[in-house]
């Protein structure tokens, strides 16, 4: 089934210069970017997004942290969307990720950890109505929709 995902490329790959090197990973995969915006996370976004942690004790650096630098947010479909692109990024701890994930080859923390992806349909949902309207995303096709999966 074709689905539409959340995907964001934090504040620490945005300062690291990685932006390029994420994004061309979910394009290779055969990931249609179909939304995406550079910009500086309002605190209530950054509240809205990580509410499931609200009262954990690394909460309050999290949220400090999506602010640090912009963040590129985007939604992205996909056949299986939501899965594949959760294998692409790899184990939230940069310490199990595995090599050839984007955390396993990327990241050096649990918080800054490049990019975060919703993890359900559900998930996503909830997630892409915090930063888009429906009227920000473009419809078009790549050319190689008919050749993957
Ligand atoms: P994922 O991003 O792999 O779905 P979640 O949803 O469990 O991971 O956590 C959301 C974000 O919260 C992570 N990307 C990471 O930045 C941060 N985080 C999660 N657990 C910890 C932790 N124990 N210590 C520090 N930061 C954490």
């Amino acid at each position: 089934m074709i689905e539409r995902t959340f995907v964001m490329l934090k504040p620490d790959t945005v300062v690291r210069g990685l932006m390029g090197e994420v994004l061309s990973r979910l394009e290779g995969k055969g990931l249609k970017i179909v939304g995406m915006r550079l910009s500086h996370m309002s605190e209530a976004q950054a509240k809205a997004l990580y509410s499931a942690h609200q009262g954990k004790p690394f909460f309050n650096d999290l949220i400090k942290f999506v602010r640090s630098a912009p963040v590129v947010v985007m939604a992205v479909e996909g056949e299986s969307a939501v899965s594949i692109i959760r294998l692409l990024i790899g184990s939230t701890d940069s310490k199990e990720a595995l090599p050839g994930t984007v955390r396993g080859d990327l990241s050096c923390s649990k918080t800054m950890n490049i990019i975060h992806a919703s993890d359900s349909l559900d998930s996503a949902q909830r997630e892409l109505a915090i930063f888009f309207k429906e009227s920000d995303l473009v419809k078009y096709s790549r050319l190689d929709a008919t050749w993957v999966y």
